[in-house]
């Protein structure tokens, strides 16, 4: 069975799971293959202990294990798990549309994920006097100025990034989790509003819904 490492953690607000983990989970649903849950202790991910650096170099989430294999990086492991587990295929056959699968991709984790996603998302993870309400503002801020145009562009008469349900879409469920927690106004993208509720409606969702309870989303047989 394979493992998935990340972080995940229980609050009166909602079940936080970690972005780029978020992204693998729902590939791992989408193909129907049974894994299972390994939550690692987020201060070690934080600290890059020897022991999570002797796992994953990077000193990040996720990592899988399937079998004696080990795979880090989110990308990674979405496009070993779509050639390893072919069905439902998540990437074309064609290679300029696979150009633009993985291109659109790699926007959601460069500009997105690795942009001002944490901005909004990593306050959540603290108590709320805690967190920091002006630069999470500014994160929204540049969420939308920086990052959704394009988005909202892409979408016009789609309903995925790359028409079908494609390891494109992956990133943005993370995007849809955060923002579900947030509740950040998309007032001026209803493209993308449309989409992050599409993305939401899809069954391997409930994996990374943060109404889904830890016990709830600890992997499936
Ligand atoms: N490129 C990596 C990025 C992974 C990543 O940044 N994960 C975050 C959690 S969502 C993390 O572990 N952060 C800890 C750190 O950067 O020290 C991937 O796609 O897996």
């Amino acid at each position: 069975m394979i493992v998935l490492h990340t972080m995940e953690r229980a609050y009166p607000w909602g079940t936080l799971r970690s972005t780029f983990s978020s992204k693998t989970k729902v590939v791992l649903e989408e193909k129907g293959l049974a894994y299972r849950v390994e939550r690692e202790k987020i201060g070690d991910i934080w600290k890059k202990t020897p022991e999570v650096l002797a796992k994953n170099p990077l000193g990040k989430v996720p990592w899988i294990d399937d079998g004696d294999l080990r795979v880090y990086d989110s990308t990674v492991i979405n496009e070993y798990l779509d050639e390893r587990y072919p069905a439902p295929a998540l990437l074309p056959r064609d290679p300029l549309e696979r150009a633009r699968v993985r291109a659109l991709e790699n926007y959601g984790d460069e500009i997105v994920l690795s942009g001002p996603l944490p901005r909004i998302w990593m306050p959540w993870w603290s108590k709320p006097e805690q967190r920091n309400e002006e630069d999470m503002a500014q994160g929204r801020e540049t969420l939308k100025q920086r990052a959704l145009p394009f988005l909202e562009k892409t979408l016009e008469g789609r309903d995925y990034l790359a028409g079908e349900f494609t390891l494109a879409d992956a990133p943005y469920m993370a995007v849809a989790m955060v923002l579900q927690v947030d509740g950040m106004s998309l007032d001026g993208f209803p493209n993308f509003a449309a989409y992050l509720e599409r993305l939401r409606g899809r069954p391997s969702y409930r994996a990374i819904d943060p109404r889904t309870s830890l016990e709830d989303s600890a992997g499936r047989t």
